[in-house]
């Protein structure tokens, strides 16, 4: 497994040693996880989300949210990691425990999705940072990341996720609803590009991008014949429990597992834990039944 900092370009063969959430904030820009998921561990979550019974699940439960260019953005949320294929991946050393060095503290699920940009029809994602909806759902501090795991080849013509290098390092910007997107202040966001190097994120299936909730990131349609799908594994601090009760979880504990359960879990269409966002109330307390083995 290869490590690679932007900026720094770091190239290291190790997990990385314990950061602090300071170090994480002012010095580690961004980073890429080259090779996070092998192939055999893509095609197996792969395999999960196209199972029919589990494609008709996810495809039931999408959040579709207008892209302001005719289109939709569309993802599947849920609120806990579960015991399927997913699950492990979100739970694994690898993932939650690197957070865990990253952040500097215990962390907990907040939660995950499935992102599809499906060929000619894929829609944008609109300049955000991830806090800019975290804040709102009242939880105080920046102490938070989101794991981006490419499924396929994310490539420009195909809506790959673009990053603006370093920019969590202004800290939380206002942002405005533009119908039910959040999106950074335009004006500030012109400000901001004139300084910071905005970066495509060029991934194949299996490398992640570990960022910073406050890390401008956007993405494009895909007008491709394409496909781009991308599991987004969302982590909080135990210190930084949200003031409010909403539609993503407060603190569970987050039961790790090793790497190795990835591999070994056999787990394709059991959603019964993981509680999936019902989009049309926001509704994360209804449980989906489980889906038939
Ligand atoms: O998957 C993408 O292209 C971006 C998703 C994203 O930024 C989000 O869900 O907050």
């Amino acid at each position: 497994m290869c490590y690679v900092f932007m900026m720094e370009t770091v190239h290291t063969p190790k997990p990385p040693e314990k950061y602090c959430s300071a170090v994480l904030q002012m010095c580690i820009p961004n980073m890429y996880l080259i090779n996070l998921l092998d192939v055999e561990e893509v095609d197996k979550v792969i395999k999960e989300f196209e199972d029919p019974s589990t494609a008709e699940l996810l495809n039931n439960n999408k959040v579709k949210v207008s892209d302001c260019q005719g289109r939709e953005a569309k993802m599947t949320i849920w609120g806990h990691p579960g015991n399927d294929v997913s699950g492990m991946i979100s739970r694994s050393e690898k993932v939650a425990g690197t957070c865990e060095q990253l952040l500097g503290d215990e962390v907990y699920h907040y939660h995950g999705k499935l992102v599809t940009k499906e060929p000619f029809t894929g829609g944008a994602h609109l300049w955000h940072q991830d806090y800019g909806y975290w804040y709102i759902n009242e939880i105080l501090e920046p102490n938070m990341m989101t794991v981006f795991i490419a499924l396929d080849k994310c490539e420009k013509r195909n809506g790959c996720l673009q990053i603006i290098e370093s920019s969590h390092k202004c800290g939380r910007l206002d942002h405005k609803l533009e119908r039910q997107l959040t999106v950074t202040d335009p004006t500030r966001l012109d400000k901001i590009m004139d300084r910071f190097s905005m970066k495509y994120c060029l991934l194949n299936p299996g490398d992640a991008l570990f960022f910073h909730c406050n890390l401008l990131h956007c993405s494009g349609q895909n007008s491709s014949a394409y496909r781009r799908w991308a599991l987004l594994t969302v982590y909080n601090t135990v210190s930084n429990q949200s003031c409010k009760p909403h539609h993503h979880p407060q603190y569970i504990r987050l039961e790790k597992v090793p790497n190795t359960a990835i591999k070994s879990c056999d787990k394709f269409t059991d959603f019964t834990d993981k509680r999936i966002l019902v989009p049309k109330t926001f509704d994360s307390k209804q449980v989906i039944p489980k889906t038939p083995a």
